[in-house]
């Protein structure tokens, strides 16, 4: 399991604002109102109690400070605790927290302490960046030629996704079920078999020519998108770090990408565990 790094999180701040304003041109809706739209729930002045963890690779510079930039940026109230762990955990309650964020090395959790529901970042921030890829309609790749009597591009209901583990999966799930055409492909043959065998998808053939107007990846390595499978105006959602394109073919190719270490999956997580709402 790969471990944010204080490096990761250096520029978090500008990339949530940034991201958040290419998903509002991709979807039509800002993260918040997406999240709203996807959970059925909005806060109600809830306070973010952030507890530091120590087990394991222990506390990571920055981390608890970005989800206390997260919570306040979208309008609620926190706190990051004095105390670690246990003593952090008693400390939030004691201070009225309504909701508990905390992380170790394998899982980094919201739980709602007024509700009792409970949200895991893997599974919600592959979740919100397939969310964004649905809903994403394209204006350029095949352009005029390549339209739809609804609007859309040939190739809007179209997705590959690179990595089907912890978050890739959730991910792929979110395609299915918003009506998506699933292309997979990992590292691991054996994860694409075992995918391909329980989920309606088809194989990535590397060695192929299918091109994508839509990419999902969550790999934790760089340079997975092979550039054949690019055109112009391609739209990438990826929240593996690090980045899974080069500079260079995004602007070859005027390719979109909403990539953010942390603050896009904590809302989400946010979100999955406020009360719900009508309309
Ligand atoms: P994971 O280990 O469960 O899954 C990663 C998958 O990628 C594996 O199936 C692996 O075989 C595959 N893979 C590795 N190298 C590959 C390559 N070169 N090409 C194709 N497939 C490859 O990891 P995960 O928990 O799903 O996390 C994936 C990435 O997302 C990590 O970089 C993690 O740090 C990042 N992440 C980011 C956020 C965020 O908010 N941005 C949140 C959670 C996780
Ligand atoms: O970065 C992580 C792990 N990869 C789990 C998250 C799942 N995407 N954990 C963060 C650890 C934070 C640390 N314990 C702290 O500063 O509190």
């Amino acid at each position: 399991m790969a471990l944010l790094t204080p490096e990761d999180l250096a520029n978090m701040t500008n990339a949530l604002i940034e991201n958040d304003r290419l998903i509002t041109e991709l979807t039509g809706l800002s993260l918040a109102g997406l999240c709203r739209d996807i959970y059925k729930t909005a806060p109600k002045n809830e306070k973010i109690g952030i507890i530091p963890i120590t087990a394991g690779g222990g506390i990571i510079g920055s981390f608890s400070e970005s989800l206390l930039f997260t919570a306040r940026h979208f309008g609620m109230d926190g706190f990051i605790t004095k105390n670690t762990d246990v003593a952090g955990y008693y400390e939030a309650v004691m201070k009225g927290a309504d909701i508990i964020l905390m992380a170790d090395d394998l899982a980094y959790i919201a739980q709602n302490l007024r509700n009792g529901k409970i949200s895991h970042n893997q599974i919600c921030t592959g979740r919100i960046y397939a969310e964004i890829l649905c809903r994403a309609k394209s204006d350029g790749g095949k352009g005029a030629a390549g339209k739809k009597a609804d609007g859309a591009n040939d190739g809007d209901n179209e997705v590959l996704v690179i990595g089907l583990g912890k978050v890739g999966t959730p991910a792929l799930e979110t395609f299915i079920k918003g009506g998506q055409d699933v292309y997979v492909f990992d590292v691991d043959s054996n994860r694409v078999d075992e995918i391909v065998s329980k989920y309606p998808v088809k194989k990535y053939d590397p060695a192929g020519s299918k091109t994508f107007l839509k990419i999902f990846e969550a790999t934790p390595c760089a340079g997975t998108i092979p550039e054949k499978c690019l055109l112009q105006g391609s739209m990438i959602s990826t929240p593996g770090i690090p980045c899974c394109i080069s500079d260079e073919l995004i602007e070859k190719y005027g390719v979109r990408v909403v990539q953010e270490p942390l603050g896009i999956g904590t809302l989400s997580m946010l979100y999955g565990v406020f009360d719900e709402v009508k309309g």
